[in-house]
């Protein structure tokens, strides 16, 4: 039996939560890269892709990262020394970031699950706190065996509205691969993803704004449909009605949001949304409303016929 996407029972106990996704796959298989894509400039601290970091949960605040210990104490830390946590001592590490994408989920990001410098049991004690999981596999060795193996064990922990995203498809050589990658992937992992497209993560980031490369690079597709999956979750208890909320959501944060432990109200109202970074990672999940009014528009709804034809 899959558990049911909850907004309540946070993390820290007091606030309603957003979906949780976390971003999971094979060592190298493009998580970091993608949790960039999202929150349009990088709150983690260079290089720390790598670098062995146990899972990193984050949500939406004025910018602050903590240490998470096994017995859920808290320890405050500096950003730009994440890296420096001992791995051994810390459950996950809790980032807060104000990027719009975390107005609608929180994310996780994983460790490989075959990193042979890390133990599975890292990860594996945070898929409790995982709702979906975007499963990250790469095109030119998609869906081994041991993803295979890994997402049996594990599937049935999430809520179901899990996505497989073929990565690094720009290192195929030809249309023709990805379509015989596609095709393969659709008969082995039938009934397993909600939905599997394929993407070069590193294209979508250099597209900017630029609509044809954002569509080519695969991105459009995965987005608008990620997005509709996490909005389908978070309008039921939060979102007021679209036409209402339009006019509110062009200068207001109309979103409800986790907070970093120990921040007063007073805090928490200076941790107002910010600009994030003007690159195209900006306009992927702006906020709600405008996902609604906008996104919905700017991109064609991927059929399956589109997919099997890629
Ligand atoms: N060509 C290409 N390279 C990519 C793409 N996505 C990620 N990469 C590169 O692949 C390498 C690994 O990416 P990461 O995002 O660190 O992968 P990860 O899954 O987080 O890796 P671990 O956390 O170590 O398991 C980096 O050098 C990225 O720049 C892509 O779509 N195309
Ligand atoms: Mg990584």
């Amino acid at each position: 039996m899959t558990k049911e996407t909850t907004v309540t029972n946070d993390f820290l106990g007091h606030q309603p939560r957003k979906t949780r996704l976390a971003l999971m796959g094979e060592f190298s298989a493009g998580k970091s890269t993608l949790s960039k894509l999202f929150l349009g400039d990088d709150p983690l601290p260079i290089k720390v892709t790598a670098t062995r970091l146990p899972p990193v949960l984050i949500s939406y605040g004025e910018s602050a990262a903590y240490a998470v210990g096994h017995d859920g104490t808290e320890t405050r830390i500096k950003t730009e020394e994440i890296d420096q946590v001992v791995l051994e001592e810390t459950r996950m590490i809790r980032l807060f970031h104000p990027s719009d994408t975390l107005e609608i989920c929180d994310l996780i990001d994983m460790p490989g699950i075959s990193d042979p410098s890390m133990s599975s049991d890292v990860w594996m004690s945070v898929m409790d706190e995982v709702d979906s999981v975007i499963w990250c596999t790469q095109a030119t060795q998609a869906w081994r065996q041991s993803e295979a193996a890994t997402w049996e064990q594990i599937a049935e922990s999430t809520n179901g509205q899990n996505i497989l995203l073929v990565t690094q498809v720009d290192k195929l050589h030809s249309e023709r691969d990805l379509s015989r990658v596609m095709m393969r992937l659709k008969k082995e992992t039938d009934g397993l993803f909600q939905n599997i497209f394929p993407i070069s993560i590193t294209e979508a980031i250099a597209a900017g704004d630029d609509e044809a490369k954002w569509k080519a690079s695969g991105a459009a597709d995965f987005v608008n449909d990620l997005i509709e999956r996490l909005m389908a979750v978070a309008s039921k208890p939060h979102t007021a009605p679209i036409a209402d909320s339009a006019a509110e959501a062009a200068d207001t944060n109309v979103a409800p949001r986790s907070e970093p432990p120990g921040q007063s109200d007073a805090t928490q109202t200076q941790a107002a949304p910010q600009k994030t970074a003007a690159y195209g990672a900006q306009s992927v999940i702006p906020k709600r409303v405008r996902v609604l009014t906008q996104m919905r528009g700017r991109t064609e709804r991927p059929t399956k016929a589109s997919l099997a034809n890629r």
